[in-house]
């Protein structure tokens, strides 16, 4: 499928509606690759309404789970939440959290979280204790690379001594003003981010087009989950799904019935 071919996809007529997709749990069972019938399905959808991916996982990652050619299935692909962004397989702006920030600030609060934790009382440390990524820092008390028993048990300590809890109160109160949010999801990290560069940041790349509807498919849509921002947006229609199963049946009873 190459450039012409997209061209001429471009300039079909479809419905003025853009159907979004979470990846894990929505299209693709958790970390495996997507199913043949899932990819026959998104191949009908697409000649009936636009098409697009919003996950979480970088591009490879992507490429991993719905195929090498995954930028050429959807008119729209947004590895990373949006912050990297492909319309019709051809790139967009991206965006980074050293972008953001600035090599000044992301260090002020890098240094930071290094006294604090330098600080810290615990019963073990090992190392990684920040995991530079594209989109946000993972600030680890305990550090990324501990043991599978060690990250066990730091995360039964935790749930007693709230550690992260504690650390993400310091943060916020000193970095009050700087538009950050922090993430407790895991067990042994918490996550931190600018304020919405959850699956909403992807939106800023589609108004411009003017779509009568969006639509959003995902399973994490309860507060908390990764999905909750974009499901609840009133610039979407949202929709909970229990399983790629699940998005199958829903799909084509809204979609492609007639
Ligand atoms: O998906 C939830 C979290 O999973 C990991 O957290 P932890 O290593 O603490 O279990 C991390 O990938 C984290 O970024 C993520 O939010």
């Amino acid at each position: 499928w190459g450039v012409g071919w997209r061209r001429a996809r471009m300039s079909d007529k479809k419905k003025n509606i853009l159907v979004l997709f979470d990846v894990d749990g929505t299209l693709t069972d958790p970390r495996l690759p997507i199913r043949e019938d899932m990819l026959q399905m998104l191949e009908q959808l697409r000649e009936v309404v636009w098409t697009g991916m919003v996950g979480g996982s970088d591009l490879p990652k992507q490429q991993e789970q719905i195929g090498m050619d995954v930028l050429d299935r959807f008119d729209f692909c947004f590895p990373e939440n949006g912050l990297q962004a492909f319309k019709m397989g051809e790139k967009l702006a991206s965006q980074s959290l050293v972008g953001y920030l600035g090599e000044k600030k992301l260090q002020e609060f890098i240094n930071f979280c290094l006294h604090y934790i330098a600080d810290l009382d615990i019963p073990i440390k090992r190392g990684t204790f920040i995991e530079f990524r594209n989109g946000m820092l993972n600030v680890s008390p305990i550090g990324r690379n501990c043991s599978q028993k060690e990250r066990e048990d730091f995360y039964e300590y935790d749930k007693e001594a709230n550690i992260r809890k504690t650390f993400v109160e310091a943060l916020q109160a000193r970095f009050v003003d700087w538009n950050l949010k922090f993430s407790i999801g895991g067990q042994i990290s918490f996550d931190v981010f600018p304020v919405g560069w959850d699956k909403t940041y992807c939106l800023n790349h589609v108004r411009e087009y003017g779509f009568s509807e969006i639509h959003f498919f995902g399973d994490k849509t309860f507060e908390g989950g990764n999905d909750f921002e974009i499901y609840e947006s009133p610039e979407t229609i949202g929709h909970s799904v229990s399983s790629p199963a699940d998005t199958l049946r829903v799909v084509s009873e809204l979609f492609l019935s007639n």
